[in-house]
């Protein structure tokens, strides 16, 4: 079938077709005309009458044509001997905004600043029209983020694939301290920075059933006869390197009706009823699923995986390989990352692809298969791990759920091979879970099927191999690997951080924007009290800025010279945000109860961001007490003003950008052995905040390297978290051993934060004293002294500027380019292109 549904494309015969598009002068000159050229025929406005969205529209198709140049280059067809491709894998995209990235990629941002004045508009200004593609919930989808930008960075041919939501994460409100969501109408502007193609569209099959049928050689074969179909839409987005030219794609999917579709129903003479087609066609690429973490095994969730996954191998195979390639060699043109188990569902589909379109035999077809896949796990939660249900898979799959099953019992074969008379590990290792209903381990099948499975930090990664998959990496030890996380320097340091990159590149010059290590030539300059001066004047800068933002943005008051506590990421419990609250409620306990004078509290502004997913109960009720908790901490004149609690609504990337540069204290205090690595950790670290944190995740690895007199470390450790579980926790016996806590506690079960109503957090004080899951009371104690040496450091200036240039210093490590050579090394096996 000809996937070209809406006809091919002409052979080009006139001599421009085939020439370079030309790129505008790089000149504040050539600037202004690209820029009123664009408004004038793009927006069909005078820039007289020109609104900031239009003049956003203008500069964003402005910096575009800057790019387009190498993106056409780039996106050329194939040569022979090319480099490999990383076809990276992931339902979530958390992007931020694009013009700022996209002029500093291009050197173009005092180029435009200068021209934009000279037609009287102001660069910031435009910049703050963007609303940001929040096509993610958090870590994993800006990790997504972080790496793409590295590989068009450091010259490697990748294609991210995703699903171009109409509606990104929600935009969180606050009414009376309760979250209320609110859609993400990020496209309701205007989207300057894609490009659809429906002229290569895809058609993307579901349901109906598999039939038996015997082949040209009397071999008997299963095939698929679909039930229904959508169209998927690509839309492709430039990801540029910094600096380099290079422009890679990032192609994301857009659901539609098929037109064979609603004919079937239109012939019918039901319109109303095709329409209606229509819509539940779209609903696929409607909305990003809320749950960080915490899969909700929902049907148009598995639709959405196979959606945008059936659409990119079939968009890498027919689209970006050259006609009549040897699909055996597959492997040597394309490494396709499945970011955690959301496109497993990639495996059973190429299978299908050679088995059933292809006509290869199933050993063939898996050979090349397991060749072509490499898995990443982000978590240990086991409520994360995602197993869907064989009614739900078969229903909607029926062709994958039985190749599958075959997967499942070539792969048992090996293991009883293996591991003779061991009849339980051969179920325990089985794909197929058969309680508390019959359905597939997403997680198993990928381990099976990857040449290797990584997780995201030191830590994690062992924990993986013990815990999580120990029989798996037993039968498979050379699969397991590790790759540590990074976040890519250009945006959250470069961008987000000025004038400490300006001090930055003034002492050690501009190569560490790209070499991220080269920020260690930085520790000697810990020493010195000039450089110190002026990296404290850019964090003030930061908090200037950040206070400036946050009256804006939120009407929030920020109090000058506090120590700057800051805490942002998901609401989850694993993460302990109850943790922080009760330090905060604690210690607002001790001042009105007169246990301590408000002059010894070290003056202090606690930051809080954080959604939580809208069926969270809990989570949504520990942001209702947060808000409670600040109402009146805030307003209590006995603190005299010495500790506040902001919480400002939203928090997202463009926030981010602005909260982390800002902060001098970083809170990374997840129970040891449940944050697969983070990131906020690193972007904090390499922003000069000190942190205060668990052993857990990647903080480890902080630690290690930004070294144990520059990081405030806390609470019990993995083994220790085990044993205690082992043993048997109970969270009752810290509360009533330990007096302040007993008093927070009881405080907030008075009804003190909630006069209208005293049981009104009730849920979550009990949860915290009947189970604590995570263990926060028991770590409570630990917490507040590690506290108390916080304040001691803070005392010193001089002691705690020093700690922050190391921890600068010294985390060059996590560069997401880093992350991208050790990806390259261990499990892509490609190289950059010349
Ligand atoms: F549960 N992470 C995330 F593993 O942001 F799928 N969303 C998720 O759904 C999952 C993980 C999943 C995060 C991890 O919690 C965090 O520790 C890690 O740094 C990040 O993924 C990137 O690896």
């Amino acid at each position: 079938t000809d996937h070209r549904v809406f006809g091919p494309s002409q052979t080009p015969t006139h001599p421009l077709a085939t020439a370079p598009v030309g790129t505008p002068p790089f000149s504040v000159d050539g600037f202004v005309r690209e820029f009123l050229h664009e408004l004038n025929t793009n927006q069909g406005v005078a820039l007289s009458r020109s609104s900031i969205n239009d003049q956003y529209l203008a500069l964003a198709s402005t910096v575009r044509n800057y790019l387009m140049a190498r993106w056409l280059e780039t996106g050329g067809k194939p040569q022979e001997n090319q480099p490999k491709v990383v076809g990276y894998l992931s339902a979530e995209y958390l992007l931020g905004r694009q013009l700022g990235n996209a002029l500093l990629a291009t050197d173009l941002a005092d180029i435009a600043e200068k021209g934009l004045a000279l037609c009287g508009i102001d660069l910031a200004t435009l910049r703050n029209q963007e609303v940001e593609p929040g096509l993610g919930n958090g870590g994993l989808g800006r990790l997504a983020a972080c790496f793409i930008d590295s590989l068009a960075t450091m010259n490697v041919l990748c294609i991210g694939y995703g699903i171009r939501y109409e509606y990104g994460i929600f935009r969180q409100t606050f009414v009376d301290g309760r979250q209320v969501e609110q859609p993400d109408t990020w496209l309701q502007l205007g989207s300057p920075w894609e490009f659809p193609h429906p002229e290569a569209s895809v058609k993307v099959n579901f349901g109906g059933h598999t039939e038996t049928f015997t082949d040209a050689d009397g071999v008997e074969k299963s095939r698929w006869v679909p039930g229904w179909n959508v169209l998927a839409m690509p839309y492709n987005y430039m990801v540029p390197g910094y600096l380099n030219g290079r422009v890679n794609t990032l192609r994301l999917w857009s659901a539609q009706a098929t037109n064979a579709f609603d004919l079937q129903i239109f012939n019918s003479g039901d319109y109303a009823q095709a329409v209606r087609a229509q819509t539940f066609a779209e609903n696929i690429s409607k909305v990003l699923y809320p749950e960080d973490s915490t899969p909700q095994g929902k049907e148009l969730r598995l639709q959405q995986q196979y959606f945008f996954v059936a659409a990119s191998l079939h968009d890498f195979i027919n689209k970006e390989l050259e006609e009549g390639f040897d699909l055996h060699r597959l492997s040597e043109r394309i490494a396709f990352q499945l970011n955690d188990t959301h496109p497993v569902i990639a495996v059973p589909e190429l299978m299908r692809i050679l088995v059933d379109e292809k006509g290869y035999d199933w050993d063939e077809a898996w050979d090349i298969t397991s060749r072509c896949f490499g898995y990443t796990c982000h978590t240990l939660l086991p409520e994360a791990l995602e197993v869907w249900p064989t009614e739900l898979l078969g229903r909607l799959l029926p062709r994958h759920l039985e190749i599958i099953y075959r997967i499942n019992e070539e792969f048992l074969a090996q293991v009883r091979k293996q591991f003779p008379d061991d009849e339980l590990r051969a179920r325990r290792m089985s794909i197929i879970a058969e309680l508390p209903e019959r359905g597939v381990r997403m997680a198993y099948l990928a381990t099976v099927a990857a040449t290797k499975v990584n997780g995201v930090a030191e830590l994690h990664s062992q924990l993986l191999r013990d815990k999580v998959l120990p029989d798996f990496s037993e039968m498979y030890p050379d699969k397991f690997t590790n790759v540590t996380n990074g976040v890519t320097p250009r945006r959250f340091v470069r961008l987000a951080n000025p004038k400490l990159s300006t001090l930055i590149t003034d002492t050690i010059g501009s190569g560490w924007v790209t070499q991220l290590e080269r920020l260690k030539e930085l520790e000697p300059y810990a020493d010195d009290a000039d450089f110190r001066a002026a990296f404290r004047e850019a964090k003030q800068w930061n908090k200037t800025r950040l206070t400036t933002l946050l009256k804006a943005r939120d009407g929030i008051e920020l109090p000058e010279g506090h120590l700057l506590d800051v805490m942002v990421k998901r609401l989850h419990e694993y993460k302990r945000q109850s943790l922080k609250l009760l330090h905060i409620v604690s210690l607002y306990e001790q001042v009105i109860s007169g246990k301590i004078a408000a002059s010894d509290v070290t003056p202090r502004t606690v930051v809080f961001g954080a959604k939580a997913a809208p069926g969270y109960k809990l989570a949504k009720e520990t942001i209702h007490l947060i808000n409670k908790v600040a109402e009146k901490v805030n307003a209590d004149e006995r603190l005299e003003g010495r500790l506040k609690v902001a919480f400002p609504a939203n928090y997202n990337v463009t926030l981010a950008e602005k909260l982390i540069p800002a902060a001098d204290l970083s809170e990374q205090i997840s129970l040891a052995g449940m944050e697969a690595s983070g990131t906020g950790n690193m972007k904090f670290a390499l922003n000069g905040a000190l942190t205060i944190g668990t052993d857990d995740g990647a903080n480890v690895e902080i630690r290690k390297l930004v070294g144990d007199k520059h990081f405030f470390l806390f609470g019990m450790n993995e083994p220790q978290v085990a044993e205690l579980g082992a043993q048997g926790y109970i969270p009752g016996d810290y509360y009533e051993k330990n007096p302040n806590l007993k008093a927070a506690i009881d405080l907030i079960l008075s009804g003190y934060f909630s006069p209208s109503d005293q049981h009104m957090f009730d849920q979550v004080i009990y949860s915290l004293l009947n189970t604590d899951r995570f263990m926060a009371l028991a770590d409570f104690d630990s917490y507040i002294a590690a506290q108390a040496k916080v304040e001691q450091h803070y005392a010193d200036q001089d002691a705690w500027t020093r700690s922050a240039i190391l921890n600068v210093a010294r985390s060059g490590y996590f560069s997401s380019d880093r992350s991208m050579r050790d990806y390259i090394q261990r499990i892509w096996h490609t190289s950059p292109v010349l």
